[in-house]
């Protein structure tokens, strides 16, 4: 049985990547909200009536577990319901605060994220938890998202990095102030702009990728269910709500190397 990997759009893509990467044998099957993306910027009763049917889509694929890949529905999805699923669920909030828990040492941490995820205060419930006297510090980047999307990413033309990198100090010069030791990355995106966070943030700050931690998570959880897959190659199919005319453009920034499997 495959891994079920949900998200907003193709954002999720890069925690389908870190899958691939530790996970290799293991089957895959994605499905991306692309027609009803972005979820970051809408209420916190909508993003749960679509997580719901995200999940219902997952199950009716027959998978042995979830990942929320979407930081936003990570932060909402309530833990009871997620207790309640017939499969283990996991969401990237949990993995990316016990990885961000792991690494800091003075216990100020960063968040970034979409609107919809600074507001629910996910992060700092569970950082608090698991981090007695954590110090927080959060800021909502509601423009990665597109500036990742229109391709203004590491690597990109200078002229377009020049602009993301105006953004990330306007962002993030209060966290930078406030002497963060760990900033969680905490939304699909950020990894793609995770060269020019670094060299704003210098190289003191660890940087939190979510979809990294839920991948490492993940393989603990089915290591301890016995529910690896020993197959030499896993394979993906990724299902998208929109028509599927701009996937592979955009499933090419998210995946790099990664993609193959088909489109649904
Ligand atoms: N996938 C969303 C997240 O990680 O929060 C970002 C895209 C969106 O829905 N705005």
């Amino acid at each position: 049985r495959p891994i079920g990997v949900f998200d907003s759009g193709l954002g999720g893509l890069t925690g389908v990547r870190e899958l691939r990467k530790r996970l290799p044998s293991e089957n895959i099957v994605y499905f991306g909200d692309t027609g009803r993306v972005p979820y970051g910027s809408r209420s916190p009763e909508t993003i749960l009536q679509y997580a719901r049917q995200d999940i219902a889509f997952l199950l009716s694929q027959n998978v042995k577990c979830i990942m929320a890949a979407c930081g936003t529905v990570s932060s909402i999805y309530p833990a009871a319901e997620a207790e309640a699923l017939p499969v283990p669920f996991l969401g990237v909030v949990a993995a990316a605060a016990r990885e961000a828990a792991f690494l800091t040492r003075s216990r100020r941490i960063g968040v970034i994220g979409t609107a919809a995820t600074i507001r629910s205060r996910s992060y700092e419930t569970l950082l608090r938890r698991l981090v007695p006297g954590a110090e927080i510090a959060t800021q909502a980047c509601p423009l990665f998202v597109p500036l990742v999307e229109a391709g203004y990413v590491d690597g990109s033309a200078p002229e377009h990095q020049q602009i993301t990198r105006l953004v990330i100090e306007q962002y993030l010069a209060g966290i930078r102030e406030a002497g963060v030791d760990t900033l969680i990355l905490g939304c699909t995106h950020y990894p793609l702009i995770k060269g020019m966070i670094g060299e704003y943030m210098g190289p003191q700050v660890a940087l939190v990728d979510p979809g990294q931690a839920a991948a490492h998570h993940l393989e603990q959880l089915l290591g301890e269910k016995g529910l690896r897959a020993s197959r030499p190659e896993g394979q993906a199919h990724y299902y998208v709500s929109d028509t599927p005319d701009s996937f592979a453009q955009t499933a090419d920034l998210f995946l790099g190397e990664y993609r193959g499997g088909k489109v649904e």
